[in-house]
């Protein structure tokens, strides 16, 4: 079971413009192969198809495994309003049909955002593809998922290096500096987990790509304050042998590995403004002509 609370894991700041072309690129952060939808439900399936956790040496590697799933919910967040944040306003707002106020759309490069959603993330890739289940490895084999989820992750950290390189808006820079910070727990989490498993040192190939997440400030800043080396319980009385593989040094930096029986800094959601031109949210704003036409055929 998942406890939802309103609030997301980074303090997004707002964009300094609408930007849909970049919202479109940031999707590839959600929906795309190694987008936050691939490692949620990667880890959430691979925990509610472990076979055999009643086997004391197999139960840390499930408490990981589910521990990281709840944590992805928290990443789909963070892309999500970063997406919705930078489509906020992207169009002309108002009541007028007539004034052509979806007129950006035209050059905008996923036109779904303006078409069939209110402005809004969607479950696509950055080329507008649906995300697919095709995306999801649950093998059943704890070597071979623990090895998938090691290069998920590395694959998943090259693209937001790659999706911050696009652009200096400080949404996507603050939501992909959190990203590369926690997406990083995870990979030294497998290769941690591959480690406990089986002697094999994977920290030696850290980091993929070759790059310390201290050259991005915003993720430094973070690392600087030791999220790069926590994992967090979130205050459950269950998974605690997730420490029984989450231990030891940092690879990278030889800090400690701690796990945090409590929950990460949060903040409060940003908010959505509506958008009237799209009838997002189609509540309040009545249409004073509409309403006298209904009213007369009431009689
Ligand atoms: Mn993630």
């Amino acid at each position: 079971m998942i406890t939802r609370y309103d609030r997301v894991a980074v303090d997004l700041p707002k964009p300094t413009s609408p930007n849909p072309n970049g919202a479109s690129l940031v999707q590839e952060l959600l929906g795309g192969k190694f987008g936050e939808m691939s490692t949620l439900m990667n880890y959430t399936f691979q925990s509610m198809n472990f076979r055999g956790r009643d086997q004391a040496q197999a139960k840390p590697f499930y408490d990981l495994i589910a521990t990281i799933a709840a944590e992805e919910h928290s990443h789909i967040e963070a892309v999500t309003f970063t997406i919705n944040l930078l489509l906020s306003g992207a169009t002309e707002r108002g009541t007028d049909p007539t004034t052509v106020p979806l007129g950006i759309a035209e050059e905008s490069r996923n036109s779904l955002h303006f078409i069939a959603s209110g402005q809004t993330a969607l479950p696509i890739d950055s080329m507008g593809r649906p995300w697919t289940g095709d995306n999801v490895f649950s093998s059943g084999n704890l070597k071979l998922d623990l090895l998938h989820n090691f290069f998920l992750e590395c694959g998943a950290r090259a693209n937001k290096i790659r999706v911050y390189e696009t652009t200096d808006d400080p949404t996507v820079r603050a939501m992909a500096g959190y990203l590369l910070v926690r997406g990083g727990v995870h990979v030294v989490a497998y290769a941690r987990a591959l480690e406990v498993l089986t002697g094999a040192d994977l920290g030696k190939l850290l980091p993929i790509p070759d790059i310390s997440n201290k050259k991005f400030p915003e993720a430094k800043a973070l690392e600087d304050k030791g999220l790069h080396r926590v994992l967090f319980r979130n205050n459950s009385p269950d998974f605690a042998r997730v420490g029984e593989v989450w231990k030891g040094k940092h690879p990278e930096d030889g800090s400690d590995l701690v796990v945090d029986d409590g929950m990460p800094e949060s903040f409060p959601t940003p908010l959505l403004p509506a958008e009237p031109q799209l009838t997002a949210p189609g509540i309040g704003a009545i249409d004073e002509a509409m309403l006298q036409e209904i009213a007369k055929r009431l009689g």
